[in-house]
C-alpha cells in the first residue's frame, strides 16, 4: 500500500515567508493534483517554540545560515520560522490540507531540530510516523513538498533506511539551495535508492 507524504508546505517556506524557498509555492498544484490518487495522505508541519535552538536569534553573535554545534552535531541556524501558532506555521491556503488524514508536527523540542518526518536530527528520537504507516500497511511512499535539500531529503533518506520503497515527485519539490545542497541532495537520495518520478506518471 502506498502513501502520499506532503512535507512542510507552510507559509514560511513559500514566497514572502520567513524562510522562503524560491518558487516554493509551485509545489502546491502538483501536490493537490496527486491527493485524490492516494488512500493514505499525510502532511508534516514544522512547529517550533519561539526559543527553539535552530533559530539564529537564540544564539549570541550568530547570523542566519551560519552553523553551530548541537549535542547531535552540526546544525544550520535559521531565521525564526514556523513558530507554533503563527501565520507562518500555517499550511499554505492554496494547499488542499483538508484531505490529509494525519498531520505530523516536528521540531517542537527546543534542543533538537527535526528535518525528517520520521526521526529528529539526533537520528534517534521518533516522530511516530513509522508506527502509523506500519499500522496502515504502507510499504511505499511518494514525497512532495519543501525544502528539497532539508526536510524532503531527510524524509526520503529515513524512509529508505526504514525499508520503504521511496518515490520523490520531482516536479512537486523545491529546494533552498545553499552551496550546492540541491545537487548534493539528489546525489544522496540516488545513492540511497530513492526513485525519481513525475507527478503526471503517478496520476496515470
Ligand atoms: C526546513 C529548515 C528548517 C524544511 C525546516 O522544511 O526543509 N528547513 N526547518
Ligand atoms: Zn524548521
Amino acid at each position: 500500500m502506498k502513501a502520499l507524504v506532503i512535507v512542510d508546505i507552510q507559509n514560511d517556506f513559500c514566497p514572502g515567508g520567513a524562510l522562503e524557498v524560491p518558487n516554493g509555492d509551485e509545489v502546491i498544484k502538483p501536490t493537490n493534483d496527486l491527493i485524490p490518487h492516494f488512500d493514505c495522505v499525510v502532511q508534516t508541519q514544522d512547529w517550533h517554540p519561539a526559543d527553539h535552538l535552530s533559530f539564529a536569534s537564540n544564539h549570541k553573535q550568530k547570523e542566519a545560515f551560519e552553523t553551530t554545534e548541537m549535542e547531535y552535531g552540526e546544525q544550520v541556524l535559521w531565521p525564526d520560522h514556523c513558530v507554533q501558532g503563527s501565520t507562518g506555521a500555517e499550511f499554505h491556503p492554496d494547499l488542499d490540507s483538508d484531505s490529509s488524514q494525519l498531520i505530523v508536527r516536528k521540531g517542537f523540542r527546543k534542543h533538537i531540530d527535526s528535518y525528517s518526518a520520521f526521526f529528529e536530527n539526533d537520528q534517534d528520537t521518533v516522530t511516530g510516523l513509522h508506527g502509523y504507516l506500519q499500522a496502515r500497511n504502507i510499504d511505499e511512499v511518494f514525497i512532495t513538498g519543501l525544502a528539497l535539500d532539508f526536510c524532503v531529503k531527510w524524509t526520503a533518506l529515513d524512509a529508505r533506511k526504514l525499508g520503504y520503497t521511496v518515490n520523490l515527485v520531482e516536479d512537486a519539490v523545491k529546494g533552498i539551495d545553499m552551496d550546492g545542497s540541491v545537487d548534493e541532495a539528489f546525489e544522496e537520495m540516488k545513492q540511497a535508492g530513492v526513485q525519481f518520478v513525475q507527478s503526471k506518471d503517478v496520476r496515470s
